[in-house]
């Protein structure tokens, strides 16, 4: 057999190792990261290509260097088909990932101690919707809203109320823990109320939207921030979309306001993601994104772990563990050693720190990716629990290991 990295192996075979390595970890584990995917040959292709050795500072037919002449259309292109996916009114595809994308959108609206209101990360938010340990958390007055203790669903009635007391700037919609979706039109009648610009961040979610698995927020968004590599399955990197009016305050926050030149590799591989997204195959994908989470959810109920909001709508499932007595982390590490590559994650009203929380993090959209369906993921909730009624026992680690190992084979990497 040929060497799949004949280049590197020639000039770097330590390198060489290290690539094959991480391949073969892809290819005998289970994938379980909800925010993880696995991009087509198609979209690795356009990221490994000459691209990568062209500067571009700047935008379409306005660049400040020369020979621009295949960047601009590959960038038109990209641009072209997120608005048509998506339905946008605007573009702006050259973020280098969902983190700067989300402050550029700062920067765009607001000024150093504006207010912000965001979900809060304990409760399913992001990191840049104001958490103190994040930039945004620092240089703007963050007010969180979170989940209604009893449903454990988002607490419409406390965003409107934190709105209408503090008056945000910005208000951020958006999750990277939340099982359920978001009614956007509320979102955007509490924005109204207080004329605060509304973010949505729908990076998790927006390969179940371009499918049609997950209502849009575009309609009622005057922003939409998403990375290209989740749901979506393209490669690093990430959208801005937004109403005509805000587009040059956008594309100016991101360059020259934030970022120098785009990556533009990445950004053709993000215009193949979308001509990939817009197929009818796609959308099959997405259907059974979320048919796959909701029935790997239903198993785990039957097994007696507790599920954040009693199940999912969505691609990931957050498990709470303390019904367990087991920790989120020394979980997650032993499903690990297990082949089944999950995150812990802090839970709403979580007794444990960050560093050790309660929750176990999962999702559908890598496997689905490689063909897991209901049957495939019953299998995955099966060991599951098998480790945690062993309470984390090495020899039943170790067995279900060479189970995971075996059955991988049988779903290749795309
Ligand atoms: N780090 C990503 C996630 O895992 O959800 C979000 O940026």
């Amino acid at each position: 057999m040929s060497s799949p990295t004949p280049f590197t192996s020639r000039i770097d075979p330590q390198h060489a190792a290290l690539l094959q390595a991480e391949e073969k970890r892809q290819r005998e584990t289970v994938h379980l990261i909800a925010s993880e995917n696995f991009a087509s040959a198609a979209v690795r292709e356009a990221t490994s290509s000459p691209l990568n050795n062209k500067y571009s500072e700047g935008y379409p037919g306005a660049r400040y260097y020369e020979g621009q002449q295949v960047i601009d259309e590959i960038e038109r292109l990209a641009i072209a088909r997120a608005r048509a996916l998506f339905g946008a009114e605007h573009a702006n595809v050259q973020p280098y990932s969902g983190s700067p994308a989300n402050l550029a959108v700062y920067l765009a609206f607001l000024k150093p101690g504006d207010t912000v209101l965001g979900m809060q990360l304990s409760h399913g938010g992001h990191l840049t919707h104001g958490s103190k340990a994040s930039i945004t958390g620092k240089y703007w007055k963050i007010v969180s809203y979170g989940l209604n203790r009893e449903t454990q669903r988002l607490d419409y009635d406390q965003v409107r109320d934190l709105a209408r007391q503090h008056q945000p700037k910005l208000i951020i919609a958006g999750h990277s823990a939340y099982p359920r979706q978001i009614d956007f039109a509320v979102f955007r009648q509490i924005a109204d109320e207080v004329g605060a610009i509304l973010l949505v961040d729908m990076a998790h979610f927006a390969g179940l939207v371009a499918g049609g698995a997950h209502p849009s927020p575009i309609p009622h968004a005057d922003v939409v921030t998403t990375t290209a590599h989740k749901t979506l399955r393209g490669p690093r990197g990430a959208m801005i979309l937004c109403r005509s009016q805000h587009a040059a305050r956008i594309d100016k926050a991101v360059f020259p306001g934030l970022q120098g030149g785009p990556h533009n590799a990445n950004t053709a591989a993000i215009a193949v993601c979308l001509q990939e997204a817009a197929q009818p195959e796609f959308a099959d994908y997405a259907r059974r994104c979320v048919s796959n989470a909701q029935s790997f959810a239903s198993g785990l109920l039957e097994k007696g772990f507790d599920l954040v909001s009693g199940g999912t709508d969505n691609h990931l499932i957050l498990v709470d563990l303390r019904n367990k007595g087991l920790g989120g982390k020394p979980v997650a590490k032993a499903l690990d050693r297990a082949g089944l590559v999950a995150n812990y994650n802090a839970v709403p009203w979580d007794d444990c720190p960050p560093q050790n929380p309660s929750g176990l993090r999962l999702g559908s959209p890598a496997m689905t990716t490689r063909g897991f369906g209901e049957a495939e993921f019953r299998r995955v909730t099966e060991w599951i629990d098998r480790i945690v009624r062993s309470r984390l026992d090495e020899s039943v680690i170790a067995a279900i290991a060479g189970e995971v190992r075996a059955f991988c084979a049988a779903y290749p990497l795309p």
